[in-house]
């Protein structure tokens, strides 16, 4: 299997609870490894630039206005098939549907506060790594 980079943000409401550490423990069980990490609080400007792809969605400004609401930690996670492997222990976007075991199963309320972000494709990843990080911030793994 492929090596492949992905994207991921722990959003507001679980930054709140304090389950940072509880998230990046699923990450790296599942074998993903972080390569950069930083927290930030999001500018109605960059939310919407983040979220483009879905402007015209009646959940916009509802979206806009959580990933605005306080802190999140963002971060680009490498391993096997990241991308999927990711998604899978994410779970699904509605956590009422999300597996359990799964991260927004296990510490999401709702669809519209769903604890966590993951990109949706190889390209999206590449695109969402380089919305928030440069290439200097980028720590690959030697051991
Ligand atoms: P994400 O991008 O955050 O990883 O989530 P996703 O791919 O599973 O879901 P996506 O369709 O990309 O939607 C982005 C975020 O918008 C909120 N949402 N609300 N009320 C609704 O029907 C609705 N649908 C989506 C969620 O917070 C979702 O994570
Ligand atoms: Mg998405």
């Amino acid at each position: 299997m492929a090596i492949e980079r992905t994207f991921s943000i722990i959003k507001p409401d679980a930054v709140a609870k304090n389950n940072i550490g509880a998230i990046y423990n699923r990450f790296e069980t599942a074998g993903l490894k972080i390569i950069a990490s930083k927290m930030v609080h999001l500018t109605k400007e960059q939310a919407e630039g983040f979220y483009a792809e879905h402007s015209e969605r009646p959940f916009f400004g509802a979206l806009v206005a959580f990933m605005t609401s306080g802190p999140i930690v963002v971060q680009t996670l490498e391993g096997e098939n990241a991308v999927l492997t990711h998604r899978d222990i994410l779970g699904a976007t509605n956590p009422a549907e999300a597996v359990l075991g799964t991260i927004r199963a296990d510490f999401a309320q709702s669809i519209d506060e769903n604890a966590a972000h993951g990109s949706d494709s190889v390209e999206s990843a590449q695109r969402e790594v380089a919305y928030f990080f440069s290439a200097e911030e980028l720590c690959p793994r030697t051991r």
